[in-house]
């Protein structure tokens, strides 16, 4: 028998603050993952001052900042965006792995939830597509799991049990 689900997701960022932390390189396609990201919360009722967009140069620099604007204490989850395309990026794996072992990092020591919305693509072409619309664009859809996740993290079954 599966185990016990957990009753019902909700998607709603009301009363939630949100940090989106951007890298300018690639910067026509970040800026289109940030209006995803901000559409996404929008459209679950998260206010416009409870979004807050901080800028770094690259991909390189997001898993610091978002680390700081975790530990602020001020957010409830932060939103990594950036774009990093294979053929224009001769250490692209470098700045790649860095990005996304540093995200993971900053949510792992802070237990703040911290998405990754940042592309990593072989081309520009495929960069593109995935800076759409709706759920073809990564900054939208990491938005969604934003907001699902700190709807989960106060689910009272996280709580600290003091026994
Ligand atoms: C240097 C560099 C290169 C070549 N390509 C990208 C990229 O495709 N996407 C991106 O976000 N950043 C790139 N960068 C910049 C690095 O992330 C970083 O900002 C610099 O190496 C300075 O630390």
């Amino acid at each position: 028998m599966p185990g016990k689900e957990s009753a019902k997701h909700t998607f709603e960022a009301r009363g939630f603050h949100f940090a989106i932390v951007a890298s300018r390189w690639n910067d026509s396609l970040v800026s289109r993952l940030i209006e995803g990201a901000v559409e996404g919360l929008k459209e679950a009722s998260a206010s416009q001052d409870a979004i807050e967009i901080f800028r770094v140069p690259g991909a390189f620099e997001i898993s610091l900042a978002a680390l700081k604007a975790a530990q602020s204490g001020r957010f409830d989850a932060v939103i990594c965006l950036g774009v990093i395309i294979r053929g224009q990026t001769p250490h692209f794996e470098y700045i790649a792995s860095a990005a996304a072992q540093g995200i993971s990092q900053a949510g792992m020591q802070t237990g703040v939830p911290i998405l990754f919305g940042v592309i990593t693509a072989d081309t520009v072409e495929q960069a593109i597509e995935r800076a759409g619309a709706k759920s073809a664009n990564k900054g939208y859809e990491a938005s969604k799991a934003a907001v699902e996740v700190v709807n989960l993290y106060r689910d009272r079954r996280f709580e600290k049990d003091e026994g």
